[in-house]
């Protein structure tokens, strides 16, 4: 015990030091954070988002998180820290199920984006053409030239259907697993 003491406090002081010798504290600290947020995230999500949580459609596994809202890319990486993948819906069927559980006037992110290539839009979990699209009237528009990440949004009293969105937008997202 008497020996830990001292170890603990010079661990502590390290910690401090680097956190606050390095020329660019600021952008590393701001990284750190976001680290340290997307891990929150994670665990919140594993929390909720448990395999109970997780509903069956035909062969696949659903799960929606409807309380924390997260960009494209964290939602990418939470539902993989969930064993599965940001859903690609691939029926009409499927998307319908989906819908029933959604809530009205949110955004949900899902696994499809046009990033690597404008308007080809692929699924993050095959890398190939998403095979299923519904999209808004009028989408996918690339509003603002910087919208490359489809979520299910629905306005009113219209049904859930895609559009493209910037990818950097907090939503709340679903996951899917085989
Ligand atoms: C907002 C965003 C866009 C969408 C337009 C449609 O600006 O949701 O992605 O294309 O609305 O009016
Ligand atoms: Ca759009």
């Amino acid at each position: 015990m008497i020996k830990v003491v001292p170890l603990l406090l010079c661990m502590l002081i390290a910690v401090c030091l680097q956190g606050s010798s390095s020329s660019d504290s600021v952008s590393g600290n701001a990284g750190r954070l976001d680290r340290v947020e997307s891990q929150v995230a994670v665990l919140q999500a594993q929390q909720e988002g448990g395999s109970d949580n997780f509903w069956n459609i035909g062969s696949k596994f659903f799960y929606i998180e409807e309380n924390q809202k997260v960009n494209w890319h964290s939602a990418l990486n939470i539902c993989r820290e969930l064993g599965g993948h940001l859903a690609d819906p691939d029926s009409q069927q499927e998307l319908n199920s989906i819908k029933q559980r959604l809530t009205r006037g949110r955004h949900y992110w899902l696994g499809i984006s046009d990033l690597a290539n404008e308007g080809l839009f692929l699924s993050q979990d095959t890398g190939k053409r998403a095979t299923f699209l519904k999209w808004i009237y009028g989408e996918p528009n690339n509003y603002g030239s910087y919208e490359h990440c489809v979520e299910l949004k629905s306005q009113k009293d219209r049904p859930f259907l895609m559009n493209d969105a910037p990818c950097g937008l907090k939503s709340y997202f679903i996951c899917e697993r085989e």
